[in-house]
């Protein structure tokens, strides 16, 4: 409203201080508004402009106990086997790709078979049962040719029928009952008999295929599990001779260590070893080096007694008493040919005044391994928090 008394001029006056002041409002509120929006924007809400999300509360941090484990023992008695099952229990699973990736590995492990068990015939003189099967023998005698029918993109599939009229044949068979004698893999028998489905064009390992197939552990292998109450490593130390002097220079000190020896080893012997030495011997003398190294004094052992399907089918075939004269038990035995072999290893255990615990196992077996898992992992969880063991 106008003020009466006031001239032109004072009204002019008037109006343009209003003006400033209005002005000088303004550009004061905008000047606090940007305070305010760099504020919010760099201070105290960084999600300001940005659609609200309620922030989650984050868990607190929980620190896992650790527990690391040397999985050791001699090589060929199932350590790897025990990782993968492991990864499959606890790791990817392995993927389609990641099998995959085994076939050639698996391939390779048929063939090898195959070939042990012909040169063998050969070497025992086995006349084969038609001069058919004989010329079949003759195409898998060689191992260089082949190793290289393994490298050619397509497979003829007419092998598979080779391998199984061999497999067949009374000569094979009555090679494949003097095993023992030549190293053949353990489950030379499964990929024998699985040999028509692997050498298919588009062939891809199962999960069977991948916890029986053979390879050589070179140098160690660790894995890191986050499992429900702890965080487990293992360390595949590997089991060829020169692997093992790995094994004491593991300057951190593992929480137990799983010695891992075969009971079906009894009537084999050492493939590495230029003088024949029995398997069950070098696996104890191992166990022995282990025993007397005094950085693992206080270390739990446990022993995996593995391969049990395996000696429950040989025990009826190979007396035990031919390998181990100072066995008194009955021959075919099971059990008391299961609780000698234990006994060698308890014996030695008790010379270094330590304790044992002893599992049986069969490493590729899923359920058996989870069985073995759970008390394994059980007893390091109780050991590492203080709790001592309960078994
Ligand atoms: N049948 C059978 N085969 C086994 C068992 N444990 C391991 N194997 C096989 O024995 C071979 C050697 O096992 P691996 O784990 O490579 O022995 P490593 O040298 O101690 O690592 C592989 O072909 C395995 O599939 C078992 O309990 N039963
Ligand atoms: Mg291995």
């Amino acid at each position: 409203m106008r003020h009466p008394n006031l001239s032109a001029t004072d009204r002019e006056e008037e109006n343009s201080h209003r003006n400033l002041s209005s002005c000088l409002r303004s550009v004061i509120g905008r000047i606090w508004q940007l305070i305010v929006t760099i504020l919010q924007q760099f201070v105290c809400c960084p999600n300001y402009g940005e659609e609200y999300v309620p922030r989650r509360e984050e868990p607190r941090a929980f620190a896992k106990p650790e527990a690391r484990l040397l999985v050791v023992g001699a090589s060929d008695t199932g350590k790897s086997t025990f990782m993968r099952q492991m990864r499959l229990e606890f790791g990817d699973q392995y993927p389609v790709q990641e099998r995959r990736r085994h076939q050639p590995h698996i391939r390779r492990n048929v063939m090898d078979s195959i070939h042990k068990l012909v040169s063998a015939a050969a070497q025992y003189e086995y006349s084969y049962s038609t001069p058919e099967v004989e010329s079949i023998a003759m195409k898998f005698a060689e191992w260089p040719p082949l190793e290289d029918l393994l490298e050619a993109p397509d497979l003829d599939p007419s092998w598979s029928d080779s391998i199984e009229s061999l497999w067949k044949d009374p000569a094979i068979q009555a090679a494949y009952q003097r095993r023992n004698e030549f190293h053949l893999m353990t489950n030379a028998d499964y990929f024998i008999a699985h040999a028509p489905r692997i050498l298919q064009e588009d062939y891809v390992p199962t999960i069977d295929d991948i916890l029986r197939m053979r390879i050589v552990t070179r140098g160690a292998v660790t894995k890191t599990y986050e499992l429900t109450n702890i965080r487990m490593t293992l360390h595949d130390m590997g089991g060829q001779r020169p692997e093992r002097i790995a094994w004491v220079n593991q300057l951190d000190y593992p929480s137990a260590i799983l010695f891992v020896a075969s009971l079906s080893e009894y009537d084999q012997t050492v493939e590495e070893a230029e003088e024949s030495k029995n398997r069950v011997q070098e696996s104890l003398d191992i166990y022995e080096q282990l025993l007397g190294y005094s950085p693992f004094d206080t270390t739990p052992v446990i022993l995996l007694l593995n391969k049990s399907d395996v000696f429950s089918v040989k025990i009826k075939e190979q007396p035990l008493k031919k390998y181990f004269p100072e066995y008194e038990g009955p021959d075919g035995d099971e059990a008391s040919g299961r609780d000698y072999i234990t006994s060698l290893y308890v014996d030695l255990t008790k010379k270094y005044k330590k304790n044992l615990l002893v599992r049986y196992t069969e490493a590729t077996n899923r359920d058996n391994f989870r069985a073995i898992f759970a008390f394994v992992s059980n007893y390091v969880s109780r050991t590492i928090m203080g709790l001592g063991g309960l078994y």
